[in-house]
C-alpha cells in the first residue's frame, strides 16, 4: 500500500468512527442525497449485500442508475464493497439476466419497480427491476433510502408504484429570474444563458426531484409572459428538457391566454374563432418539434387579472379544450387552473372556484386536469379542503400544493408542511363512491382517481427551489421539497414517516436525533397557525408582500385582499360566517361534511371562525371565552416555536456546526417574528374589542399604530 493509500485508509476509517459525533460541515447543497458513510458497526453488513454493481445497458436512464446509485454506495459504504454481494439494475428488456428471472412487474406500473433479493449459487444478487428505464431509476433511489435510513436490504422483495401520474414542480420563475413568492435567492433557471450554458445544477436539480418520484416541472410563473412561447424560449425549454430527460422529468409551460394576440399578431385570443385555434396547433407543433416529450400547458385564466377565455364571452371549459387539442395529437396535457375569484362578483371569493367551476363537470376533454388548490383560498396556513374536490366526478381534478412559504413565514420559520397537506388528503369529502354514504371518499382517493377513475391524475406543488446554496432558502424547508414529492408519489403516506426518512437521510439516521427532530418538525406547522391565524382565522398578513401580520389591512382596490373582509371583527364579535345564515358556503360540500361544519358542537375548533361569526365570548370547548382561547392559542405559539429552540439546541452532537447553526439563527428570527406576529394580532383585536387580556397574558409591547406603521419595501418574492 502506497503512504497515500494508507493516509486515505485512516481517513476513511476515523471518518466511519466518528460520523454521528462531529459531521464535517455542510451547506445542504446536497440535500437528503449526502450519502455520508455509514457508521463503521453497520457498514460491514451493508457491505455484504451491496457488492458490485453489475454492467447496465447503453441507455442514458440506465446509466444515470447506475452512476447514481456507484455514487451513492461510494459514499455510504467505501469503494471497496467485496463481500461477495452484487446489484442486479434493468428492464426484462434491456437485460436477459433480468429477463430470465421473470419477475412479476406488473404491480410496478410503467414508474416503479421491484426489489428483490436472490440467492444464486450461495451468491447474494439484489435485483432493482423494472418494466421502464425511469422505473430502475426510482428504485436506485429507494435501494439507496434503505440504507441511508438504516434498514435492512437483504431480503427484500418490494414493489412500489406511483398512485398518481403526473407529479409536478410548478415553478413561478419570472424570465428576468425572479421568482414569486420565491424566498430562496433567484431562479434556478439562468434563461439568458440557456441554451448554450447548462448549469451543472440542472442535473442536482433532476436528480433531487428523480428520487423523490417527481416526473415534471411547468417552468414559468403562471402570471405568465407571451415571450416564453417565441422561438428563442423554446429553445432554452428544450435545452433543459434534454438535461432532464434521462431522468424521467418532462418539462411543461405556463401559457397566456392572450399569446395569439401578443405573439402571434391575431386581434383576438377568442377561443372559438379558428384563427386563434390554428395559432395553437402550430405553437404546439413547433414545441414539440423542439420537445418531443413536452408535457403541456399550465393555465391561469380570468384569475387575478390574467387573461382568459370569459374576456371572450366563453367558459373555462372552452378555453381549456382548445388548447387540449393542439396538445392532444402529441400526447401532452393541459392543466387549468380552479383559482379563480373577481373582486365584481359580490359573493363570498370562497365559494367563486367551485361556483365557475362545478357547473361544467363533465365538459372538460380528457386530457384537461382541473388543478385545485387544497383550499378555496389561498394557501393559508389552515384551509379546510376545497369544496371541488369530490364535486366534480367527471372532470379529471389534481391537486395544487404550495410548497413555497408564502403564508408560512418565508425561508426563515421552520414549519414543515407535511402534516399540513395529509390533513387535507385525509379529509372525508363524503362524496358518493366509497363506502355507505360516502364515507371514506378521502381528498386523496379524489386525487389519486380511486373515486371516480379519473384518466389523468396530478399532484403539483409550487416549488421553493433558488439559486441559493441549500435551494430552498432553509435547512428544513428542503423537507417540504421532499414530502411534496412522497405525497405526490404515495397520497396516503403518513406525514411522519417521510419526515423520519427526510431527517435520516438529510441530517442523522441516529435515533437519538431523529426522535426529537421529527417531534419538532410534526408541531412546527401548528406552531404557525396558532401564532399567525388560529381558530379558522384567515388572510390576516401584510399586503401584497404577505409578510408579517396584517390584521388591519382594510381599504385598497379590492374588498377581497384585504383581512378585514375574512375576520369580520366587530365589538361584538369575530369570524366570517359561512353557514345557512351567512355566505352559505358550506353548501358546497357534501350534505355530512357541511352538516359538521355548520354545527357548532361538532366543528372541529380549527376551523371555528373559518364558518362562523361568534361572540367574543362564546364559550369554547376549553371552558374559555373566545377571546381568552384566541389569545392563549396566539400565546401557545410563541412558546412552541421556543419548544423548538430548545429541541434544536440539544440537536448539536448530531449536525455539523454550518447546518446548526444556521437552523438556531433562523429560529431565532421566527421567535421574534412569532411574538410580532402574537403581539400585533391581539393588539388590533383588542383594540377592537376592547377587552382586557385574560390573566397572566402579557400585554403587546407596542401600541398597535406603531405595528401599523412598520412598512417593509424591499420584502422578497413579490
Ligand atoms: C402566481 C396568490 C399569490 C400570487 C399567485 C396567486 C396564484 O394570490 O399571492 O402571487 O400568483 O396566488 O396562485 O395564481
Amino acid at each position: 500500500m502506497r503512504p497515500s493509500q494508507l493516509l486515505r485508509g485512516l481517513c476513511l476509517a476515523a471518518g466511519l468512527l466518528l460520523a454521528p459525533l462531529a459531521a464535517r460541515a455542510e451547506d445542504g447543497y446536497d440535500l437528503w442525497l449526502r450519502y455520508r458513510p455509514v457508521e463503521a458497526g453497520a457498514a460491514t453488513d451493508y457491505r455484504a449485500s451491496a457488492g458490485t454493481v453489475a454492467p447496465v445497458a447503453d441507455t442514458p436512464t440506465l446509466k444515470v442508475a447506475r452512476a447514481e446509485l456507484e455514487r451513492g454506495l461510494a459514499g455510504l459504504l467505501g469503494e471497496r464493497r467485496d463481500g461477495g454481494g452484487e446489484i442486479l439494475l434493468g428492464t426484462p428488456a434491456s437485460s436477459p439476466r433480468i429477463a430470465a428471472l421473470n419477475l412479476p412487474l406488473k404491480a410496478a406500473g410503467a414508474e416503479g419497480y421491484r426489489i428483490r433479493t436472490l440467492n444464486e449459487g450461495g451468491r447474494r444478487v439484489t435485483v432493482i427491476a423494472a418494466s421502464t428505464d425511469v422505473g430502475v431509476l426510482h428504485g436506485v433511489y429507494r435501494y439507496l433510502s434503505l440504507i441511508q435510513t438504516r434498514q435492512a436490504v437483504d431480503g427484500l422483495d418490494l414493489v412500489d408504484a406511483p398512485k398518481v401520474r403526473y407529479r409536478l414542480l410548478n415553478h413561478w420563475d419570472n424570465l428576468d429570474r425572479s421568482v414569486e413568492r420565491g424566498y430562496a435567492g433567484q431562479s434556478i433557471w439562468d434563461w439568458w444563458r440557456l441554451p448554450d450554458v447548462t448549469d451543472p445544477r440542472y442535473v442536482d436539480y433532476a436528480r433531487a426531484n428523480a428520487s423523490i418520484g417527481i416526473n415534471g416541472a411547468v417552468l414559468n410563473n403562471v402570471n405568465a409572459k407571451s415571450d416564453s412561447l417565441t422561438a428563442p424560449y423554446i429553445a432554452k425549454a428544450a435545452a433543459l428538457a434534454d438535461v432532464f430527460r434521462p431522468y424521467g422529468i418532462k418539462v411543461y409551460l405556463s401559457a397566456r391566454f392572450s399569446s395569439p394576440i401578443e405573439i402571434g399578431g391575431l386581434k383576438t385570443a377568442d377561443p372559438l374563432d379558428s384563427a386563434v385555434r390554428a395559432f395553437w396547433k402550430a405553437k404546439a407543433d413547433e414545441i414539440y418539434k423542439a420537445v418531443p416529450d413536452f408535457g403541456g400547458f399550465l393555465v391561469k385564466a380570468n384569475s387575478e387579472g390574467q387573461p382568459g377565455p370569459q374576456d371572450y364571452g366563453r367558459t373555462h371549459a372552452d378555453g381549456a379544450n382548445m388548447l387540449a387539442d393542439a396538445v392532444g395529437p402529441h400526447g401532452g396535457i393541459v392543466m387549468w387552473r380552479a383559482f379563480v375569484y373577481s373582486h365584481e362578483q359580490p359573493d363570498d371569493r370562497a365559494k367563486q372556484g367551485y361556483s365557475e367551476f362545478k357547473p361544467f363537470d363533465g365538459k372538460f376533454a380528457q386530457n384537461v386536469i382541473v388543478q385545485v388548490k387544497n383550499g378555496a383560498i389561498d394557501f393559508q396556513p389552515r384551509e379546510p379542503f376545497h369544496p371541488l374536490f369530490g364535486a366534480m366526478p367527471k372532470t379529471n381534478l389534481g391537486m395544487e400544493f404550495q410548497i413555497t412559504k408564502e403564508y408560512l413565514g418565508f425561508s426563515t420559520h421552520l414549519a414543515y408542511l407535511g402534516p399540513m397537506w395529509e390533513e387535507v388528503l385525509q379529509a372525508d369529502t363524503f362524496a358518493p363512491g366509497m363506502g355507505a354514504a360516502g364515507k371514506g371518499s378521502t381528498v386523496a382517493k379524489v386525487v389519486d382517481g380511486k373515486l371516480h377513475g379519473y384518466s389523468r391524475t396530478l399532484m403539483a406543488g409550487v416549488a421553493n427551489i433558488g439559486t441559493d446554496r441549500n435551494w430552498s432558502g432553509s435547512q428544513f424547508d428542503q423537507a417540504n421539497w421532499y414530502a411534496f414529492g412522497r405525497l405526490a408519489w404515495d397520497p396516503e403516506a403518513s406525514s411522519e414517516a417521510v419526515a423520519r426518512d427526510w431527517a435520516a437521510m438529510t441530517f442523522s439516521p441516529d435515533k437519538r436525533f431523529t426522535g426529537p427532530a421529527v417531534a419538532m418538525m410534526m408541531g412546527s406547522r401548528e406552531a404557525v397557525v396558532d401564532y399567525m391565524t388560529p381558530m379558522g382565522l384567515h388572510h390576516l398578513m401584510g399586503r401584497s408582500h404577505h409578510y408579517g401580520p396584517g390584521p388591519w389591512v382594510a381599504g385598497g382596490e379590492r374588498a377581497d385582499w384585504t383581512s378585514v373582509y375574512y375576520h369580520k371583527a366587530d365589538k361584538a364579535g369575530i369570524g366570517f360566517d359561512r353557514t345557512a345564515r351567512g355566505s352559505d358556503a358550506v353548501a358546497q360540500y357534501a350534505p355530512p361534511v357541511a352538516a359538521a361544519f355548520s354545527d357548532l358542537a361538532r366543528i372541529d375548533e380549527k376551523d371555528l371562525l373559518w364558518f362562523h361569526h361568534l361572540p367574543w365570548g362564546y364559550r369554547t370547548r376549553s371552558g374559555r371565552p373566545l377571546w381568552d382561547e384566541l389569545v392563549g392559542r396566539y400565546s401557545r405559539g410563541v412558546r412552541s416555536v421556543e419548544g423548538m429552540q430548545a429541541t434544536w439546541t440539544g440537536l448539536a452532537p448530531y449536525v455539523d456546526a454550518e447546518r446548526h447553526a444556521q437552523v438556531t439563527t433562523y429560529l431565532a428570527v421566527q421567535r421574534r417574528e412569532a411574538r410580532w406576529w402574537r403581539d400585533a394580532s391581539v393588539a388590533y383585536f383588542q383594540s377592537i374589542n376592547g377587552l382586557p387580556l385574560p390573566k397572566g397574558e402579557a400585554p403587546p409591547p407596542l401600541s398597535l399604530e406603531a405595528y401599523e406603521r412598520m412598512q417593509f419595501p424591499y420584502t422578497p418574492g413579490i
